[in-house]
């Protein structure tokens, strides 16, 4: 059995979960998965068993414990520099650093407006100009990046820069914020990949619901 282990919550609903894992099953990083659901009527508080900071995703390597998305990304990268996760090229890698980290530490209105929730039938959401000027941005990186690498990634193969924009793919699929011909292929190239599918199917069958997450 692998020395990684990952917990998770609910496929359906947690985006910060799907990043790391969706890196790690696409680079065919061996990891055991651990699944632990959301329990927001206590807070979440068996979190704390296993996330020093009592959030998923959380990646365990022996005593390690790692409790970021960005930084269990890192983490791999490093454990496998063969797996190419960042793009070889220094300036192609610093810029996949800066977007990884604008979506990591930006996006706010779509976030709390479009939480992620795969099962969710797609139907356009009316948002509001902060929403907007979200997408606008999101539509400028992938533009930006596409255009220079080529696709069908990012940085041409899939890379961390896609794992950390993968729950906007989600949510822009589910609410439908944008029919732009980049959103299309990028949402594309995306949803077919195999782990992709894999992790939306369990999302779906999913039992339970987190309220707060139903707008
Ligand atoms: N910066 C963290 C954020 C993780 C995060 O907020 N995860 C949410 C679920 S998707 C969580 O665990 N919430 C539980 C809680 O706050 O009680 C990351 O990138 O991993």
């Amino acid at each position: 059995m692998s020395a990684l282990k990952l917990f998770i919550a609910n496929k359906n609903y947690s985006s910060w979960s799907f990043r790391p894992w969706l890196a790690m099953t696409v680079a065919h990083i061996p990891f055991e998965e651990k699944f632990v659901r959301f329990d927001d009527d206590f807070e979440n508080q068996h979190f704390l068993e296993f996330s020093p900071g009592k959030t998923v995703p959380t990646l365990h390597d022996g005593d390690l414990r790692i409790w970021d998305s960005l930084a269990i990304l890192e983490y791999v990268a490093e454990l496998y520099p063969d797996k190419a996760l960042w793009p070889a090229d220094r300036t192609a890698r610093a810029e996949a650093r800066a977007i990884s980290s604008e979506m990591h530490s930006g996006f706010g209105a779509l976030r709390s407006a479009c939480p992620m929730n795969m099962r969710r039938p797609p139907e356009k959401l009316a948002v509001d100009d902060d929403v907007r000027k979200n997408v606008t941005r999101i539509e400028q990186i992938w533009s930006s990046s596409l255009d220079k690498s080529g696709g069908p990634f990012l940085f041409g193969e899939f890379g961390i820069a896609d794992a950390m924009y993968a729950p906007v793919v989600s949510r822009f699929q589910t609410y439908q914020l944008s029919d732009a011909d980049v959103t299309k292929a990028y949402t594309a190239s995306m949803t077919a990949l195999p782990a992709w599918q894999t992790w939306e199917a369990a999302g779906r069958v999913e039992p339970w619901t987190v309220p707060a997450d139903e707008i």
